[in-house]
């Protein structure tokens, strides 16, 4: 059963995922290029709420001017038609040779203050087509080996490029934010800000960290062989989830951009079920956009790539509906219970007792029966198998 997903649902794709021809390492593209109002139109039919597009993904590189205003004048005709949105967008610096050695990091300063006048410029684009947010996905900014940079000043640089296009920003009054996605390697042997807990203590260091999120991608996270689930929860609290890429991976390997669900289909759900039930115990929540970063796979044609598109909506809304499924039955909120989930939720201290409270109460400590305590049975099985019963359609709410 295929679900029907409408723009309510906010999901929106990468103009280079549909658009990605299949040019890989190994060999030469498997499809014929899309034309960009071509995908507007599709994936409009198909129910997404929006497409978000690298500057490049729609304006060649060396359009001139008059080139560039006659795509967008295009583009911006297709997304009036049909009503499709621009909620993100983002900038290539990482296919071009000059950026072979990364934009806001290259070594050579020419080349990083060209790579901060190109994002300035789609920033003003970005604007312009009503963005939200603005993502920076650092591909290139890294190294293959670890003489070839001063690691520090590579940070220092970092800070400085994404410091100065936030200022801009605010100086504009554009009511964009930023989110960094991070990626732990590919293209670069290693990437700067490999992991979402690397990009969140890097925007506590910034200037204008107050408009600095992160764009966390599920394969990245699985790249490195961390929990996806665990990352965004740590964005949402605090505060910095902007934007989120779905898609799939299995383990630890080069990016595969699968469909989401269609690489760690557990983590999948509980991802989705983080994002549309929330914590258990309150807390932020993400009211985003839904953003599908995939490839479909180059084996595939046209065909396939639409049905990709749309296996992507129908797994999100398929795992919400299990999801909610699990959240609503009263034997989960049993399982929840035994396993101490809400119990997690109250603080440690009572309110208003001080350390010196705590010290003086011998039943925390002198008094406290360790081995007894150690004998409680959480039941975190009997609640993974409920998941999972949810999860594969066994039980209904
Ligand atoms: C590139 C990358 C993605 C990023 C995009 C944004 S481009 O395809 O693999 O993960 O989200 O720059
Ligand atoms: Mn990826
Ligand atoms: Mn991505």
């Amino acid at each position: 059963m295929t679900l029907q997903p409408t723009p309510a649902d906010r999901f929106t794709f990468g103009l280079w995922t549909v658009g990605w021809t299949g040019n890989d390492p190994f060999g030469t593209p498997t499809r014929q290029a899309l034309n960009p109002v071509e995908a507007v139109n599709r994936l409009s039919e198909l129910g997404a709420y929006g497409i978000t597009f690298h500057d490049n993904d729609l304006i060649p590189f060396d359009a001139t001017a008059a080139e560039r205003e006659s795509i967008l004048k295009d583009f911006r005709g297709a997304l009036e038609t049909t009503g499709l949105k621009v909620p993100m967008v983002t900038t290539n610096l990482f296919s071009h040779p000059v950026f072979k050695d990364g934009g806001f990091t290259s070594n050579d300063r020419s080349i990083r203050r060209y790579a901060l006048r190109k994002v300035l410029e789609n920033i003003d684009l970005a604007a312009e087509m009503g963005a939200e947010t603005f993502v920076m996905w650092g591909g290139r900014e890294g190294s293959e080996y670890d003489g070839s940079k001063d690691l520090a000043s590579s940070l220092d640089r970092m800070k400085e490029g994404v410091d100065t296009v936030a200022a801009y920003i605010k100086e504009k009054n554009y009511g964009l934010r930023l989110a960094l996605e991070p990626k732990p390697n590919e293209p670069r042997g290693d990437i700067f800000l490999p992991t979402v807990g690397h990009a969140l203590a890097f925007i506590a260091e910034l200037e204008h960290g107050d408009i600095v999120g992160v764009n966390p991608e599920t394969g990245h996270e699985q790249m490195a062989g961390l929990n996806f689930t665990h990352g965004i929860a740590q964005a949402l609290w605090a505060e910095k989830l902007f934007h989120i890429d779905l898609n799939g991976q299995r383990g630890i390997k080069y990016d595969q951009d699968l469909v989401f669900g269609h690489g760690d289909l557990t983590s999948a759900f509980f991802t989705v079920d983080l994002l549309e039930n929330g914590f258990p115990n309150g807390g932020p929540t993400y009211n985003g956009p839904r953003h599908f970063d995939y490839k479909p796979s180059r084996t595939d044609g046209y065909d396939g790539v639409w049905d990709s598109a749309k296996a992507n909506m129908s797994m999100y809304l398929l795992l919400k509906e299990r999801a909610t499924a699990f959240r609503a039955n009263p034997e989960v909120r049993e399982a929840l219970k035994t396993a101490g989930v809400f119990e997690l939720g109250e603080s440690t201290l009572a309110a208003g007792e001080t350390t010196a409270d705590l010290l003086a109460d011998t039943s925390a400590f002198e008094g406290f029966d360790a081995d007894a305590a150690a004998e409680r049975s959480f039941g975190f099985i009997r609640l993974n198998q409920l998941a999972l019963e949810h999860l594969m359609g066994a039980r209904q709410a």
